[in-house]
């Protein structure tokens, strides 16, 4: 079937772009300042994940325990180290077939939008020169509840003025694929279908879409 929907909504992180290293290299500079160990397997943990909830499953993972103001103080220490990171990335730091895909649903006139939980998409999309791709940006900056609630896209839909079941979602993270199901949208999952259950299909990057089948 096709023109069956008529907006597209891409997480960033992971699904737009490999941010997900430098989350990683600040992350292990702050547990290393902290002394303990963090690996990339722990990072897993932590895609999808808002900046406070990341810092308590870390500070968890190394057996600590801080006030709420220290927590404060640590995260924004950790967002200052991966800030440094992110202002020098640039186009090649974009995933595989996104700005294909983005050229093309452009060119069919599907409305897209930003779903990201990160308060640093404004930074981001503004390095990596894709801002002009997009209707709206639905970011950490404006929601206050973090997926799996579907806050992050609902909030995406209604800045684009389509109905929630109109739209289809990109995800990378477990909690995301909840939440875009937890607002009655379509789920692509971008990774493997045994670490995010519940998409309602699964590509490896973005440059696999088959977009007649959805738009
Ligand atoms: P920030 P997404 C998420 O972005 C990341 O996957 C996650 O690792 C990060 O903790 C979160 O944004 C908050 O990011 O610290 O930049 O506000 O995947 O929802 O685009
Ligand atoms: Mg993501």
């Amino acid at each position: 079937m096709s023109g069956k929907y008529k907006a597209a909504i891409f997480d960033l992180d992971g699904v737009l772009v490999d941010t997900a290293k430098y989350h990683f290299l600040a992350w292990k500079e702050l547990a290393e300042s902290l002394n303990f160990e963090f690996t990339q397997k722990d990072n897993e943990l932590l895609k999808g994940v808002s900046r406070m909830e990341s810092l308590n499953i870390l500070l968890h993972l190394g057996g600590l325990a801080f006030s709420d103001e220290e927590k404060e103080k640590i995260a924004r220490e950790k967002n200052e180290r991966y800030v440094e990171y992110i202002s020098k990335i640039d186009e090649s730091d974009l995933l595989p077939g996104t700005v294909a895909l983005l050229e093309e649903l452009q060119y069919r006139e599907i409305k897209t939008a930003i779903g990201s939980a990160s308060k640093n998409t404004p930074l981001i999309i503004e390095r990596l020169g894709i801002k002009k791709y997009f209707g709206a940006i639905s970011d950490g900056n404006i929601i206050k509840r973090a997926k799996p609630d579907p806050e992050v896209f609902i909030k995406a839909a209604s800045m684009l003025s389509v109905l929630p079941g109109d739209c289809v979602v990109f995800e990378d993270a477990r909690a995301g694929i909840q939440a875009a199901k937890n607002a009655g949208m379509y789920a692509v999952g971008v990774g493997k279908k045994e670490d995010l259950p519940g998409a309602d299909e699964w590509i490896a990057s973005l440059g696999e879409l088959n977009t007649d089948k959805l738009f």
